[in-house]
């Protein structure tokens, strides 16, 4: 298997779906089922947080979602955990500044995607440096699905490391909406990530959808 190109990762970075069982009000399979059927295009497993499952129940929901995922083509990338993802043969790993040196993590995980997150110049260029397939960047608005998060930088951000010469696939994450969605885009994203606009949804299908046609639209315009 050879590293994912750019191109196929910024389509699958379009609607980037993240949660864990302490995101869902309702069974998580339920909530990543829906919102595969909304049009999601990559789902990410993060365990974390006070109450998230660890051990065996952390495997089994683990691969439970990753089932679901494989029946339906998207890709599964697992938060933090390199053991989960090379014991589950999950479809990538993503990592943020505090998980390790990303060198190793892509030395243990071969040509697996490795998402990395970064706040700054200095951490996305040391990411693509390291052999990062995407960078995650945020959180772009106010967020309360992250308890240790950053402050907001807004969508300057992602415009700053585009000008800097950051050409890799890029995500914005944090306070991610349909309503907002246009102007991470304009900035330079390649596509969203979010937890609580598909995770907190009435309609996780609805918000799915929502997103991704925001997505395109702006994808359009740009
Ligand atoms: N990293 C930066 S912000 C964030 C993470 C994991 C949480 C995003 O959640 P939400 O609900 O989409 O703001
Ligand atoms: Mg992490």
């Amino acid at each position: 298997m050879a590293r994912i190109a750019s191109e196929a990762m910024r389509e699958q970075l379009e609607v980037y779906f993240i949660m864990g069982s302490v995101n869902c009000a309702k069974p998580p399979a339920e909530i990543l089922a829906e919102a595969i059927a909304g049009g999601i295009t990559l789902f990410q497993f993060r365990e974390k947080g006070s109450g998230a499952l660890v051990g065996e129940q952390k495997y089994e929901l683990a691969k439970q979602l990753q089932h679901i995922c494989q029946e339906h083509g998207i890709p599964f990338i697992v938060n933090d955990d390199v053991e989960l993802a090379l014991a589950l043969d999950a479809d990538g790993v993503h990592i943020g500044q505090e998980d390790g040196d990303a060198r190793i993590v892509r030395e243990k995980i071969g040509d697996k995607i490795l998402g990395v997150s970064a706040h700054n110049l200095q951490e996305a260029l040391a990411a693509v440096a390291a052999g990062a397939d995407y960078i995650g960047v945020g959180p772009i608005y106010p967020t309360k699905s992250k308890e240790d998060a950053k402050k907001a930088q807004g969508p300057g951000i992602i415009r700053l490391l585009r000008r800097h010469g950051i050409a890799i696939p890029l995500v914005a994450i944090g306070g991610i909406t349909a309503g907002n969605v246009g102007e991470v885009i304009a900035a330079g994203a390649d596509g969203v990530s979010v937890i609580s606009a598909i995770a907190s949804a009435p309609s996780p299908a609805v918000a799915a959808r929502q997103l991704a046609q925001a997505v395109h639209l702006s994808k359009k315009g740009a």
